[in-house]
């Protein structure tokens, strides 16, 4: 069993009180890791470490060498790309190949990205005219905001976390990271790369801990916290906000979806329900932008959910190291009862379950994992709560449509307003609807297909801000006018 701790200064420390938690396998839910768990103490220490940073050595580097000492984490996260792997698979037990291809490589990639992003950005300037005919030069200058908390959900836990951290250094911040209680390695293993590479102490922290009345807690209402960066719950994001205010702490935040998947009848029919299946169950249906609600128009109705339900039929669930295994369990005990229950409530609301609706028979070593079916439902109205809620697990709900303008009306009818997959030949349509859509980001016949230029963010309650490429900027730097009279 993994000892985990703390990462702070550059130093791998326990608790004070010598306080830990267990981390469980999401496989067999056996105990896999004694993890130290942070109080105040802690997290004060991380705070000041970073705090410290902000003026030192890194402040010092200047903006190539800082880009220099990116691009070699990077370097150094491809050179371990096994351990990173190992650890991803042991916290989140999803398929090798799905966090070998899809989550690991973006860890290397959000820190490339964004440290060639500040090294490119021009800087924005205006000349003016003044009444003595001598003019004046403005120019804007970027600053560090200072010291920024990132705090993570366990989805895509190295993916998600390097995607703020990320940016956050290459604008020359510190940070202090509060993984998930679900997924502690992978961020206290970067914790080894930084200190391979000689980013100072203090530059990357890490406390680990619960939310509530806990770490993350402690963390967000921490008064030597400039800036919160936050992906996770829409409930979490209100909390956070509340600890925020005090202060006026500036917040970036990504939130919960209950994503459409629209199908028109013109669309390549393999290539959607090949996009649809993916986007609706990949990593166990614990993706953020997946798919829980899809839209198919009816002439294509019955054969698009016989092949949906074949897909869901095929899956193989099993260890990510057993080659046999394409399909994963859900993160935790406490995650299945969540998603078994809106299985039952589905039911108690009239679905037509077509597939799954329960747990898959497992073998006696892996029965106490976390397994559920694939689930696919029809029959319900918009107004049933599993077609309303987010449940973050492998399940959707399918519904025929008529026309363009009731699909519209149908997928923006939720408070959340993350993603969106659009499958059709018709491009016209394909921009029509796209423009329609309340979503921050629209795909069109494809699905998590990401350049990290683009702008990153959601819509309604599934958000606040844009991260990715320049407008990472936004968030990670204070910008600052200078006024030259000449
Ligand atoms: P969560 O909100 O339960 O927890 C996220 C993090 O917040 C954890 O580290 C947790 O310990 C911490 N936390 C919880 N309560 C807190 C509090 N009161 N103060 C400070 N910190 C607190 O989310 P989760 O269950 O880990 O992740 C799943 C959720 O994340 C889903 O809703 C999913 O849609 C969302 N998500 C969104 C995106 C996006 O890009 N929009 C990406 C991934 C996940
Ligand atoms: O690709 C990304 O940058 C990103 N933030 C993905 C989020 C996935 C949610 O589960």
């Amino acid at each position: 069993m993994r000892t985990l701790q703390h990462f702070i200064n550059g130093e791998f420390t326990s608790s004070s009180q010598g306080k830990t938690f267990s981390k469980r396998s999401p496989v067999d839910n056996r105990v896999i890791a004694s993890v130290a768990e942070a109080g105040e103490a802690e997290v004060d220490a991380a705070v000041t470490a970073a705090r410290r940073a902000l003026h030192g050595d890194w402040a010092r580097l200047g903006t190539d060498k800082r880009v220099a000492m990116l691009h070699a984490v990077a370097d150094e996260i491809t050179r371990r790309f096994d351990d990173f792997v190992e650890a991803e698979e042991a916290d989140t037990g999803q398929p090798h190949h799905v966090i070998a291809h899809a989550f690991v490589p973006r860890g290397a990639a959000n820190f490339k990205v964004f440290a060639d992003v500040v090294k490119n950005v021009p800087a924005e300037s205006f000349q003016m005219e003044t009444p003595d005919g001598r003019g004046a030069l403005n120019y804007a200058i970027r600053k560090p905001k200072g010291v920024i908390a990132v705090v993570c959900p366990w989805n895509a836990p190295f993916l998600l976390m390097t995607w703020k951290v990320g940016p956050a250094l290459a604008c020359g911040n510190t940070v202090v990271v509060k993984p998930s209680e679900e997924t502690p390695l992978s961020a206290t293993l970067l914790g080894e790369v930084m200190n391979t590479v000689g980013v100072p102490p203090g530059v990357y922290n890490v406390v680990h801990g619960f939310g509530p009345g806990a770490a993350g807690e402690f963390l967000t209402r921490h008064d030597g916290v400039d800036a919160i960066t936050f992906t996770g719950e829409t409930r979490t994001g209100t909390a956070i906000m509340k600890a925020a205010a005090e202060g006026i702490r500036d917040v970036s935040f990504e939130l919960g979806g209950k994503n459409a998947g629209i199908v028109f009848a013109d669309a390549d029919f393999d290539a959607a329900v090949d996009g649809i299946f993916r986007s609706a169950f990949m990593n166990t249906g614990q993706v953020c932008l997946g798919t829980e609600r899809v839209y198919v128009e009816r002439p294509l109705f019955d054969r698009f959910v016989q092949a949906l339900k074949l897909r869901c039929e095929a899956v193989k669930f099993g260890r990510p190291s057993d080659p046999g295994a394409n399909y994963g369990p859900l993160i935790s005990q406490e995650h299945r009862r969540k998603v078994l229950s809106y299985y039952e409530r589905a039911v108690a609301e009239g679905a037509t379950v077509v597939t799954g609706g329960g747990v898959p028979p497992m073998p006696a070593e892996l029965a106490d994992g976390a397994w559920v079916q694939p689930t696919l439902w029809t029959g319900l109205p918009e107004t049933a709560s599993v077609v309303r809620e987010e449940i973050f697990g492998p399940c959707c709900h399918v519904r025929p449509f008529d026309s363009e303008d009731e699909v519209v009306v149908l997928a923006n009818a939720n408070r959340y307003g993350l993603s969106t997959t659009l499958w059709t030949r018709d491009l016209a349509r394909a921009h029509r609807v796209a423009a329609a859509i309340d979503v921050g980001i629209t795909w069109v016949n494809s699905w998590f297909l990401r350049d990290l230029r683009t702008p990153f963010g959601g819509s309604k309650q599934s958000g606040i801000g844009r991260e990715g490429g320049v407008h990472s900027l936004e968030f990670y730097t204070d910008l600052r006018n200078v006024c030259i009279k000449l």
